[in-house]
């Protein structure tokens, strides 16, 4: 065993064990090499290759775009041309350097510097998370392989896992999501050499989708330590890694990372633009060269006009802007969630049970004296106009009850949050 720069000793990776024969069978395509080969080349190059389209022949010329902080956003003619041309399928180049010092200096990966077999850290866009994760799902499962959940869960995870027919493994979470000793006790069915033991662990480790649960530090460490042993790897869905309410932010998987176990999929979508589509994948070169390859056969590549907004954004904002503009989209979500704690505390106390999530945007709520949720949200809270998700869209079996409910304090504004608990607490009361 080598040593890291931390000097923990590493295990050697073998990625070829955890890719699924559909991902093992992809291979770059030649018109997309060709492409690549093209956009590294000089302009002198006559390149009578390619199979894109003459930009000259589109109707877009040129864009300004203001931006919120009194900035302004061009985008000329010869870089709109590139803008709504074919790009790279792993991102365009200036946004990926951009990205990947991001992560180096929020989560210092010790993969950086490793050898690119050996599982050194690479990183692709994606469109939005979504895109990651459901390409690391397709790369990795096998129709009865056993997969480890931190359930409930967010719904379009499980909408992406089950129909690919693994066996889904709850691991028990509390408050503080995960629990290290219980994801032992799952584990301690197999034998690491067993043939069916999980390969993935799959968890949302800051202000959860639904629960509003953060990972902390100490549970980080030593869920990590078990996946070593039982040679997994963790897929770390941070959506709401920007929205932690508390400094400093805990550090994530993807920094404790000494053997390259950890595909970590991040998101613009809560805090530049879920509209843009913009997402990246950071993990092991090995495994990020097989999402690109599915990206070239899927959308080919994230919206370059996306893209190119985001990148001449970050440019201009530099890390620090970046980091700026973070920190004053938490101020809003922190009153947010401050307006929803406190009208809970008004309408529902007695009713049911929540806890202060300390990231993300969703409250969730266990109601008192009602064991399924569904129909009153879906018919009775919907009658008086309010609404939540029923717990039961996060469950593995969606045929299971659930009491809670998901409230997410994002859109609607501190008076109406207001209102919208009182109704529910109405609604409560003359179900119970
Ligand atoms: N509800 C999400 N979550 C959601 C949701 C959504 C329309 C999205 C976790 O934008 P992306 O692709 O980066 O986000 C995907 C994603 C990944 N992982 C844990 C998420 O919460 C987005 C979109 C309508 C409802 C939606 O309810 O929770």
């Amino acid at each position: 065993m080598a040593k890291s720069s931390a000097g923990d000793k590493i295990r050697e990776m073998n990625y070829s064990r955890f890719i699924n024969a559909v991902s093992a069978a992809r291979k770059i395509s030649p018109i997309r090499e060709l492409t690549e080969l093209t956009l590294r080349s000089p302009p002198s190059l006559i390149s009578m290759a390619g199979g894109a389209p003459n930009p000259n022949t589109f109707p877009f010329k040129s864009a300004s775009i203001r931006v919120r902080d009194g900035t302004t956003i061009t985008i000329g003619e010869d870089m709109m041309k590139q803008a709504l041309q074919y790009s790279s399928s792993l991102g365009i180049p200036d946004l990926v350097s951009w990205l990947k010092n991001l992560q180096k200096s929020l989560h210092n990966p010790p993969t950086a510097n490793y050898s690119p077999e050996k599982g050194q850290m690479d990183l692709c866009v994606t469109t939005g998370s979504q895109e990651a994760l459901s390409k690391v799902f397709d790369m990795l499962i096998n129709s009865g392989d056993n997969i480890l959940l931190d359930a409930p869960t967010y719904s379009g995870t499980l909408a992406t896992v089950l129909p690919l027919g693994c066996n889904i493994i709850n691991v028990p979470n509390d408050r503080q999501g995960i629990i290290p000793q219980a994801l032992k006790e799952v584990l301690s069915r197999w034998r690491p050499e067993d043939a069916t033991l999980p390969k993935l662990l799959y968890t949302i480790p800051n202000g959860s989708n639904p629960t509003g649960t953060s990972l902390t530090m100490e549970r980080k460490q030593k869920i990590y330590q078990i996946a070593r042993d039982y040679d997994l790897l963790i897929i770390e869905d941070d959506p709401y890694y920007f929205l932690q309410f508390e400094k400093p932010w805990i550090p994530s998987f993807l920094s404790l990372d000494v053997d390259g176990r950890v595909l970590r999929a991040d998101s613009m979508s809560k805090i530049i633009s879920s509209g843009l589509r913009i997402g990246f994948l950071t993990g092991p070169k090995p495994l990020i060269e097989r999402i690109v390859l599915h990206i070239q056969t899927s959308t080919m590549h994230t919206s370059t006009l996306s893209q190119v907004m985001l990148s001449q954004l970050l440019h201009q904002w530099g890390e620090k802007g970046f980091l700026m503009h973070v920190d004053s989209v938490v101020e809003f979500y922190r009153k947010q969630r401050d307006a929803m704690l406190a009208s809970a505390e008004k309408w529902l106390t007695g009713l049911a049970d929540w806890y202060c999530p300390n990231a993300g945007m969703f409250l969730w709520i266990k109601i008192h004296g009602i064991s399924d949720t569904n129909q009153l949200i879906m018919e009775k809270a919907f009658k008086k106009e309010v609404l939540f998700v029923p717990g039961k869209a996060f469950n593995i079996e969606s045929s299971d009850p659930s009491p809670y409910v998901r409230a997410s304090f994002s859109i609607p504004t501190p008076e109406e949050i207001d209102q919208g608990l009182q109704r529910l607490a109405s609604v409560i009361k003359e179900n119970i």
